[in-house]
């Protein structure tokens, strides 16, 4: 990657944190702490990878990308509009009575959602589904989504990871947030994932870890699972939880957590430093 673009990519990133921020911040309360650990994963896929068009968002050929841990929807917000698909109007309106832009992911109300997630581990299944019915219909496109690392505690995550190993979906291609943090507390405390990326070769994937705030490294496990022949990919992201975030990062309570226009001067201010 050159060093122009990964500046690039960095600075969207940067965008991208503030813009989800500045809109949990509007309804004063939010999931800080899943949608500021996608902030890079989700520059790379929508600034170098995801083949999409703004202007005709239902193209047939496009590639797809689901959100499995839905709750972070506002992260989706930033990149689409940064990408052109919402105005920064719009996203004012987020989460707000009769708004096109829930804090889940709703694909009948948003331009540019794939699909309606919340319900944890159903997400996964459908992006199975889609990169089954592109090989079907014989189309060029990747089918990206993402999962929570609690979320992977769902029997339904592994039911999907089955079917995709068996028919070597090789244009599938997830992501684990793995954050190590879930509703209650350390997933390793709740109910230990590891050895997680064992568990995903044993189910027939091709399987990376990488450190999930890393631009280089990112692109990079994109640009080998896309290489990668006969088998779906897994990129295991070692992110943190509210990254950038003072008052958040690596916080169990970031989960879902209130936030006043103080705090949110406070980690605008961090997130322009590049403290976090
Ligand atoms: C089937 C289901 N059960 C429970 C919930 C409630 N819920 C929403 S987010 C969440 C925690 C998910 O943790 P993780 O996957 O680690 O995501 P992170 O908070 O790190 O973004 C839970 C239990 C849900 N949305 N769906
Ligand atoms: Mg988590």
């Amino acid at each position: 990657m050159k060093q122009s673009e990964y500046k690039e990519l960095h600075s969207k990133a940067v965008e991208i944190r503030k813009m989800t921020l500045r809109s949990i911040t509007n309804v004063g309360k939010g999931h800080i702490g899943g949608t500021m650990s996608l902030c890079e994963v989700m520059s790379v896929l929508y600034f170098k990878y995801m083949n999409v068009r703004p202007e005709d968002p239902l193209w047939e050929d496009r590639d797809r990308f689901v959100l499995s841990k839905g709750h972070a929807g506002p992260v989706v917000y930033g990149a689409l509009v940064l990408k052109g698909f919402l105005s920064p109007d719009e996203l004012k309106t987020m989460n707000r009575f009769g708004s096109r832009l829930p804090s889940h992911c709703d694909r009948k109300l948003t331009k540019g959602i794939d699909m309606s997630t919340g319900s944890l581990g159903q997400g996964i299944s459908t992006a199975v589904g889609m990169a089954l019915g592109a090989k079907l219909d014989k189309r060029p496109c990747f089918i990206y989504t993402i999962i929570g690392d609690g979320e992977s505690q769902e029997g339904q995550v592994w039911e999907a990871a089955m079917l995709a190993g068996s028919r070597r979906l090789d244009n599938l291609i997830a992501f684990t947030d793995y954050n190590k943090l879930q509703i209650d507390g350390y997933t390793g405390d709740v109910n230990d994932l590891e050895p997680l990326d064992k568990k995903w070769e044993a189910f027939g994937w091709h399987v990376q870890s990488i450190d999930g705030h890393d631009i280089k490294a990112i692109d990079y496990a994109i640009d080998m699972a896309r290489k990668t022949k006969g088998k779906p990919s897994m990129i295991l992201l070692n992110t943190s939880k509210g990254k950038g975030v003072g008052f958040a990062e690596n916080r169990a309570e970031s989960h879902s957590m209130n936030i006043t226009e103080e705090m949110c001067a406070q980690a605008m201010a961090q997130i322009e430093a590049g403290e976090g």
